[in-house]
């Protein structure tokens, strides 16, 4: 098998290291993913999926803690479709990431369906180093390669009575074993509010690491909430929809006095059954405080001075 070596511009240099590069490859391939045609990381190093476009980091948007390692952030994931352990590398990489396509639709004035490729060329690709804090305690620091959804919503000009935006996960039973276990409510879709969704924060990561994004992390296409629980930050996106009526989201569906829509991260407001008030971070392993709105608040806390009667920590 070709193992194709990235030019240098295709990574941000201060980032990633040739060996964080070498040592990725090897955790994937022991895990068998490469030798098995079609499969996202054989699609990758086929050249079937292109290497990102040249783009740059916006500082505007500042970690305020260490880049977790790629090897953590790319080896412990949670992705139901695939399992539900942390370890769905090997799962996750048969699925096919070529041809993507996203429809956009409902209460649209353009309804459209794109080609990922297509978006990733038509609209602003910059880099993001966000912080994801999972609602199991667990956290990462990680920079992103995408969009901001605003800039996609532009494109197909929501209609005025649009009031919520659903995001939903494909569906590949040929690849997704976790599609098996009927009792969870296929597909996984996650919602926001119209609001939310035109906040600067709310992005559509494309790739990670400055590569493509991996199968994984919810490659080719996700969308991260950096202020939510990462439950809220639905994978491997096939559609978004725009509506009048409050998406029911995957997790409310299985445990609604758990998991509810808003799901904003609050370190006072602790989860049924532990604390929020810190986090483990993935890599050093070291504990840290939890901040409210996982240290967002300037950008979002604005959108829920009027919501106060509804569940927004939880
Ligand atoms: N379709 C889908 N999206 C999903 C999930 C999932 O199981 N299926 N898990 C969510 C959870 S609980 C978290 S914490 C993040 C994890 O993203 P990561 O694996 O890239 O860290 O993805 C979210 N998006
Ligand atoms: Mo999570």
């Amino acid at each position: 098998m070709l193992i194709r070596r990235r030019r240098g511009y295709e990574i941000p240099e201060s980032q990633v290291t040739p060996e964080h590069l070498v040592l990725n490859r090897r955790a994937l391939m022991g895990a068998g993913a490469a030798l098995l045609p079609g499969t996202a990381f054989a699609q990758q190093a086929a050249g079937v999926v292109p290497p990102l476009p040249e783009h740059q980091r916006n500082l505007r948007y500042r970690p305020e803690r260490e880049i977790t390692p790629e090897r953590e952030a790319t080896t412990y994931n949670n992705f139901y479709e695939f399992g539900t352990s942390k370890n769905i590398v090997r799962e996750a990489s048969r699925m096919p990431m070529r041809p993507w396509t996203i429809q956009v639709d409902g209460m649209v004035a353009k309804p459209a369906t794109y080609g990922v490729d297509d978006l990733i060329r038509m609209l602003p690709i910059e880099e993001r180093i966000y912080r994801l804090r999972c609602v199991e305690a667990w956290a990462m620091t990680v920079p992103w390669t995408g969009f901001q959804l605003s800039e996609l919503l532009k494109l197909v000009e929501p209609t005025a009575n649009a009031r919520y935006v659903s995001f939903t996960t494909a569906q590949l039973p040929a690849v997704m074993p976790g599609l098996r276990q009927s009792w969870y409510p296929w597909p996984h879709v996650e919602g926001c509010t119209i609001a939310e969704a035109m906040n600067e924060l709310t992005f559509m990561p494309v790739g990670m690491y400055g590569k493509p994004l991996l199968a994984q992390n919810g490659g080719p296409f996700r969308v991260v909430f950096p202020w939510k629980y990462g439950f809220k930050s639905g994978k491997s996106v096939v559609r978004i929809t725009l509506t009048d009526r409050r998406p029911e989201n995957f997790w409310f569906k299985i445990q609604p006095s758990e998991y509810g829509f808003w799901a904003n991260v609050n370190p006072e407001v602790a989860h049924p059954r532990w604390s929020q008030a810190t986090e483990r971070l993935l890599g050093s392993g070291e504990r840290v405080p939890t901040r409210l709105f996982n240290g967002y608040g300037e950008f979002v806390a604005g959108l829920y001075t009027n919501l106060q009667r509804e569940r927004l920590w939880a």
